[in-house]
């Protein structure tokens, strides 16, 4: 009899939120996850982390989300955060250009204690204040480029590229976990055959052959 596995979703993957204070980190995980914003800061208040489950080809795929509790601002977040991460949105604020500088710092926190595959999607947040820019999306682009990062610039007041960021780095993962998958089926199929067991010799040996009443 073959079990079915009891589980609302296909796959689970960790994917954890990090970058300076201050450049919308929790605003951009409530977004994506109740469509809520925060106009305060309620960075204190901080929950371990917010789920959402959405299709990824044709896979159920629920994204558990990792906000930090302000530890950033100490730099303090522990390698129990990084833990089994298959994803990461590193947030800068386009209006602060140290946040922008401060990637380079967070890439290697990550190189520090997250899994070397892991994916990672920088974001630069707050688009919609266009005017206060200090970082140039072309500036932005290229570090991403240099460093192997997808890029967007996002806004989680007007809701802009939040669901694609989310989306793209989920796409990512299950692209790669499918490639994994694939290429241990191939493995699996290029074991040569076992090799013939003759009944007739079990038999011999007094193992009973024949069977199956049911
Ligand atoms: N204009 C604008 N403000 C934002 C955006 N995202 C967050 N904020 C504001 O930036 C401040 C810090 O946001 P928060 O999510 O707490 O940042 P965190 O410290 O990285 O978690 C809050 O006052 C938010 O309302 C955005 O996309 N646009
Ligand atoms: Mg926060």
């Amino acid at each position: 009899m073959a079990y079915k596995v009891d589980h609302e979703y296909d796959y689970l993957f960790k994917i954890v939120l990090i970058g300076d204070s201050g450049v919308g980190k929790s605003n951009i995980l409530s977004r994506f996850t109740r469509n809520e914003f925060h106009l305060d800061s309620k960075s204190t208040i901080g929950v371990e982390f917010a789920t959402r489950t959405l299709q990824v080809e044709g896979k159920t795929v629920k994204a558990q989300i990792w906000d930090t509790a302000g530890q950033e601002r100490y730099r303090a977040i522990t390698s129990a955060y990084y833990r089994g991460a298959v994803g990461a949105l590193l947030v800068y604020d386009i209006t602060k250009r140290q946040t922008f500088d401060n990637v380079l710092r967070w890439l290697s926190e990550l190189r520090d204690h997250a899994d070397s595959n892991i994916v990672i999607m920088m974001a630069g947040n707050k688009s919609d204040l266009n005017h206060l820019r200090s970082v140039k999306q072309e500036d932005a682009q290229s570090l991403a480029e240099k460093e192997g990062l997808a890029f967007l610039e996002t806004s989680a007041l007007e809701a802009i590229n939040v669901e694609k960021a989310f989306q793209t780095i989920l796409m990512d993962i299950y692209q790669i976990i499918s490639k994994k998958a694939l290429a241990a089926q191939q493995a699996a199929a290029s074991v040569p055959q076992g090799t013939i067991i003759n009944v007739k010799n079990l038999s011999d040996n007094g193992i009973k052959g024949g069977c199956c009443s049911s």
